[in-house]
């Protein structure tokens, strides 16, 4: 999913939800004012009605509770590098096209469609209409999702894909590479010309979506992501990042070097004049990342340094083991 929702806000006491219906009445309306199709309008909300279980499940994020090793443990596993592995053979000539046209090496594409989704196997059990209802209505992020239930009903209207297939997760990230419509209106791509594009169904476009969110998001073709580092000198505290708020302290990699920055196994890092970032995800005691601009780009899509750092970790598995 591209991206965090997890702020838990202060409900405002002079704010009332009022009743479903009521407020499914003024998206209409105001879905109308944005020139969106009474067709589109009358399909979409036909059997519209309020998940409860959308709501339990905002409430509660289990993410938080993890260390990074465990977090990692079910996200960057074996089985997913083996099938990572697989699906690069199967798809390795739309793969190049792809990977050629955008310039993001295929590592990343695979790996995002591996974290996101199981390479399309959990793409989501909600309609997406119907979690994003349920969400805009309640008031702990009301603009946000109303914001992206228009853009949901934008993308139907466009006729990429029907209301009742729209799919997604309760929070309403959609298809293959979980695009919340924003980023879907921004970057999905049509890449098998057929005039849909198609991120649930049509491998081409999942692909080239990933690609083009990556490549339009800032990514360098000639860099990697990181890795993870050793640290055998006392290090400048300011200069640490550890949370995904204050990715900014950059320096060199050969300044890094100089500071007692090294490879994991003890080895000196390779001389590269380029921007990297030191990222202590869980501070002094926990593993250590030097992360170099694409790092940056990947928390674009996921504002999490675990989320990028299991991207880059599928990515190095499904290329280099
Ligand atoms: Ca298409």
């Amino acid at each position: 999913m591209a991206i965090n929702i997890f702020n838990l806000s202060i409900l405002q006491a002079d704010e009332e939800e009022g009743s479903f219906d009521d407020w499914i009445a003024h998206i209409k309306q105001l879905a109308k004012e944005k020139g969106i199709s009474d067709e589109t309008l009358s399909v979409s909300f036909e059997n519209i009605e309020r998940i409860e279980r959308v709501i339990e499940l905002d409430r509660k994020q289990p993410e938080f509770t993890l260390t990074l090793n465990e977090y990692l443990n079910n996200t960057v596993t074996k089985g997913r590098m083996n099938k990572g592995k697989k699906f690069y053979d199967e798809h390795n000539n739309l793969l190049k096209i792809i990977s050629n046209e955008f310039k993001v090496q295929p590592r990343f594409i695979l790996a995002l469609w591996g974290i996101e989704t199981s390479f399309g196997k959990f793409t989501g059990s909600f309609n997406v209409i119907k979690s994003l209802s349920t969400l805009s209505h309640d008031l702990r992020r009301r603009d946000f999702f109303t914001d992206e239930l228009i853009n949901a009903l934008t993308i139907v209207d466009q006729g990429h894909i029907n209301s009742d297939k729209m799919m997604g997760s309760w929070a309403g990230a959609m298809g293959q590479n979980q695009f919340m419509p924003s980023s879907f209106l921004n970057y999905a791509t049509d890449f098998n010309k057929d005039n849909k594009k198609d991120i649930w169904n049509t491998q081409s476009d999942v692909f080239a979506s990933t690609a083009n969110y990556l490549s339009s998001s800032g990514w360098n073709y000639e860099q990697t992501w990181g890795r993870e580092v050793k640290v055998i000198k006392e290090i400048d505290p300011e200069f640490v990042t550890t949370s995904a708020k204050s990715i900014e302290i950059n320096k060199k990699i050969p300044e890094w070097i100089n500071l007692g920055v090294v490879n994991l196994d003890g080895t000196k890092l390779p001389e590269v004049n380029i921007d990297a970032y030191l990222v202590y995800p869980e501070g002094d005691d926990g593993r250590k990342f030097l992360v170099y601009e694409n790092f940056k780009t990947i928390m674009k899509w996921n504002r999490s340094l675990f989320f990028g750092i299991s991207v880059g970790k599928l990515s190095d598995m499904i290329e280099y083991y």
